[in-house]
């Protein structure tokens, strides 16, 4: 059952079912082993963030000194990422409703100490498309609030096999990870063996960026 948490703003818990989850999970993994993670960091400062990022599809989301931006290459191999996996494809068509397959996958990649402070997905041109979210691993503690940074916030937990579709009016919500919740079950079993160390997490985000690969920010 999808819930509406605001106009625009989609919840489908559980959307991914244990074979998805883990043939998602099998997709990612060839996808890291072809574009290892990195650490990314903030513009200037040069602060690490505490999730490793990679992407999928003809452009990823990179973030270092020189500033956010979507580029088509991996920043250490040079080489173009590799396709957006075929089970994230199926849910950017059941959920997107947009006429057009996603440009890029955002991989996210946290630790069980890692977080991601309330931040808005703007670095796109194309705000009439969604992002659309899916989580593997450990449940987290996602955030959300309104246009401003100051708005009040509401929070979620998201689940393995979750997802959550950002658009309409919601598209340039604040939202982030306060926390994980790296449950003993889990322990035993991560998503990413050798990836991510057990307890942690996995989120996908699909996004339209448009044709060019163009600095922003
Ligand atoms: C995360 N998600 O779930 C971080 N962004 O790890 C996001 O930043 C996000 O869930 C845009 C749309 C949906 C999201
Ligand atoms: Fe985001």
């Amino acid at each position: 059952m999808a819930t509406e948490l605001a106009p625009g703003l989609i919840h489908h818990p559980g959307f991914l079912d244990p074979v998805a989850r883990r043939r998602l999970a099998d997709e990612v993994a060839a996808v890291l082993d072809a574009a290892p993670p990195v650490i990314p960091r903030m513009p200037r400062t040069g602060r690490a963030l505490s999730v490793r990022m990679s992407n999928a599809g003809p452009l990823g989301w990179v973030s270092d000194r020189d500033g956010y931006r979507y580029q088509p290459t991996h920043p250490k191999t040079g080489q173009p990422w590799p396709a957006i996996p075929e089970t994230a494809l199926a849910a950017w068509e059941a959920l997107a409703q947009y006429p057009a397959p996603p440009e890029a996958c955002l991989i996210n990649l946290y630790d069980p100490a890692a977080r991601m402070g309330l931040h808005q997905d703007k670095d796109e041109t194309d705000f009439s498309a969604p992002v659309v979210s899916l989580s593997l691993g450990a449940p987290a503690l996602f955030r959300y609030g309104g246009l401003g940074r100051a708005d009040p916030t509401r929070s979620i937990r998201l689940s393995d096999g979750d997802a959550v579709v950002i658009g309409g009016v919601s598209r340039l919500i604040f939202h982030g990870i306060d926390r994980l919740y790296p449950s003993a079950d889990l322990l035993t079993e991560a998503p990413l063996p050798g990836l991510l160390p057990a307890g942690g997490r996995c989120n996908l985000t699909l996004r339209r960026v448009s044709a060019t690969t163009g600095r922003w920010g």
